[in-house]
């Protein structure tokens, strides 16, 4: 009687362990990277939504705090590096972008959620379009408020994320950033808001679709290259060219311009006034500085719309670059990677109408 018993444990826990594995191998494989961020930060109480400390809770527990993952992909953690994303530097999207690749590479990663914080989210996800190579999904995820916060958004955003990087719709599409139940272009989205969890929009080419009932829904996908389709490699870059940005306003001047250049800035983005206006007290210090071999381009404080060229200056005689319609922020992220293989205005100017 009892050896009989016996029998029928061990059958019963050897079909639940079949049944557990074949619906395991049905899952996708998802890593999570976590670099830090307010998705990771904790505030001294639960009602504290501002003045916390992010990036101070390590990727195991975030994925802990949010078991119900476990039944839509299989995760790992893995740590990148943990940071505030205002300090982000060249050198951590160098760190991050090369890891993103083996893992991308290896059979077993399906996609990769890569959570963040929110200042410079949309900045890491540009830079990532333009230099990951493989069509598997790749989606920055962040979070408005910390951990610790009362109807914390970073639990449901992170659960949305696995979600979308291991759904067969996110293939292809180049990376994304899902936040607030949207799916959005990493070319085009920005953080709008200070604080709210609806920040981040692309407020007029618009979200490419949404997360809902566990599943995305895409409506649109960008018309510009990315991902595989890109001429940027970054796998034997040990450093980045120094491109910095001067901001547009009245009564500017060139002091900060000229300190960039004295610098060694082997690029400009000068973020005008309306459609990329020069002020006149600027002007002839951009001129004097695309004449002795620093990259000029011409983008807009504005936020949205083309940026002319020869509309406001005459971008031919002056051989300067305009940003088309990307921000001030991710302009200089494009003239990075261009200066890593020219510095030939025409095709930088090519490069800008093509990502
Ligand atoms: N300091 C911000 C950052 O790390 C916090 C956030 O994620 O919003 O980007």
């Amino acid at each position: 009687m009892i050896r009989t018993q016996s029998v029928r444990f061990i059958v019963a826990l050897f079909s639940l362990l079949v049944a557990f594995s074949v619906q395991a191998q049905k899952l996708p494989n998802v890593m999570v990277l976590a670099t830090g961020g307010t998705i990771a930060g904790t505030g001294a109480s639960s009602t504290t939504t501002v003045g916390y400390t992010a990036a101070t809770v390590g990727v195991q527990q975030l994925i802990n705090a949010v078991p119900e993952v476990a039944k839509v992909a299989n995760v790992t953690g893995e740590q990148v590096f943990q940071i505030a994303s205002e300090s982000m530097t060249n050198e951590h999207w160098l760190t991050l972008a090369k890891r993103v690749n083996t893992l991308l590479a290896q059979p077993n990663v399906d996609g990769i959620v890569i959570t963040h914080g929110t200042d410079t989210l949309e900045e890491t996800a540009y830079f990532l379009n333009l230099v990951v190579k493989s069509r598997k999904p790749v989606v920055l995820v962040g979070a408005m408020r910390p951990s610790t916060a009362l109807s914390a958004d970073g639990p449901i955003n992170l659960y949305n994320a696995v979600i979308l990087a291991g759904s067969p719709e996110a293939v292809g599409k180049g990376v994304l950033v899902s936040l607030n139940d949207q799916i959005q272009s990493s070319r085009d989205v920005s953080k709008t808001n200070t604080s709210t969890p609806d920040s981040f929009r692309t407020p007029e080419l618009g979200v490419l679709g949404y997360m809902q009932g566990n599943k995305p829904y895409f409506y649109r996908a960008s018309t510009r290259k990315h991902t595989v389709e890109t001429e940027f490699d970054i796998s034997n870059i040990q450093a980045l060219p120094q491109v910095d940005i001067v901001y547009g306003y009245a009564n500017m001047n060139d002091v900060a311009l000229n300190a960039f250049i004295a610098a060694g800035a082997k690029g400009i983005i000068h973020a005008g006034t309306g459609d990329g206006s020069l002020a006149a007290k600027v002007k002839p210090s951009l001129i004097a500085a695309r004449k002795n071999g620093t990259l000029i381009v011409r983008a807009s404080r504005v936020g949205n719309g083309i940026l002319a060229r020869n509309g406001e200056a005459n971008d031919d005689e002056l051989d300067f670059v305009v940003s088309d319609t990307l921000s001030p922020q991710k302009a200089r992220i494009l003239l990075m990677l261009a200066l890593t293989k020219t510095s030939n205005t025409k095709e930088i100017q090519r490069m800008f109408y093509m990502y």
